[in-house]
């Protein structure tokens, strides 16, 4: 387990002149929102599976998934519902890590690339499904998933990450509204064609950038 340090908190640049996002308010709360209740979990019956347009898929238990090399990083957090915190620390192991170990890319550190030969499976990978033990889904393109900032994130400000903010494991996503990041997330697939999520089913923006206030579709 590395304990690399990374500040994302200046990704915004890419997307917008301010920090905070358009319609958004600085809150150093940290509310909870579910859709419903905090689902159980055993680390012992706990896998994470990787699954769809990969050349390999993958399955981890709790001990493996949490040997994975991780690292801690600050990142902001903005919800839909207007409210942003700033300076959070999340460690957790990057989205690119599980990507390349899938053979989804070529190179976790070229980050970017996607592979071009990809015999085994179907089709090339362009979209990702999140789900979770609550059976809440969220869908995003790969593209805004294969980026530094999006960590399957299990420790939260230096702790084990409370069960009401997702724990053991949660996706964050510091680029794209927080539902994009699935709380108790026990599975990613790689999709040859998007699909919705649970909220984007229901009006909410697949796109979900802040900085252009994509709330609702
Ligand atoms: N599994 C799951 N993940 C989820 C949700 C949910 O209901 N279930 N809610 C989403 C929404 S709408 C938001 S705003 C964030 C909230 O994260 P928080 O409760 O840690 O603030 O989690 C997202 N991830
Ligand atoms: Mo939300």
């Amino acid at each position: 387990m590395s304990d690399q340090r990374t500040d994302v908190t200046d990704l915004y640049q890419e997307f917008g002149d301010e920090r905070l996002p358009p319609g958004q308010r600085e809150t150093t709360a940290f509310p909870v929102l579910s859709k419903g209740p905090t689902p159980d979990w055993d680390p012992e019956t706990w896998e994470f599976t990787v699954t769809g347009a990969v050349e390999e898929e993958l399955t981890f238990s709790w001990d493996e998934f949490q040997a994975l090399p991780s690292e801690t990083q600050r990142q902001d957090f903005h919800c839909v519902t207007g409210w942003s915190k700033f300076d959070c620390s999340f460690t957790g192991v990057p989205f690119l890590e599980l990507a390349e170990r899938a053979g989804v890319i070529d190179d976790a550190d070229a980050g970017k690339q996607r592979s071009t030969g990809n015999p085994t499976a179907s089709g090339q990978a362009v979209h990702v499904m999140f789900s979770a033990l609550d059976g809440y889904t969220t869908d995003l393109p790969l593209e805004a998933c294969l980026r530094e900032g999006v960590l399957f994130a299990w420790g939260y400000d230096g702790e084990q990450l409370p069960a009401d903010h997702g724990g053991p494991l949660r996706v964050v996503t510091p680029h794209r509204y927080a539902y994009k990041g699935a709380k108790w997330v026990d599975g990613i697939e790689f999709l040859t064609e998007p699909e919705r999520g649970y909220w984007e089913r229901r009006g909410y923006s697949q796109t979900a950038d802040p900085w252009q206030e994509e709330r609702y579709s």
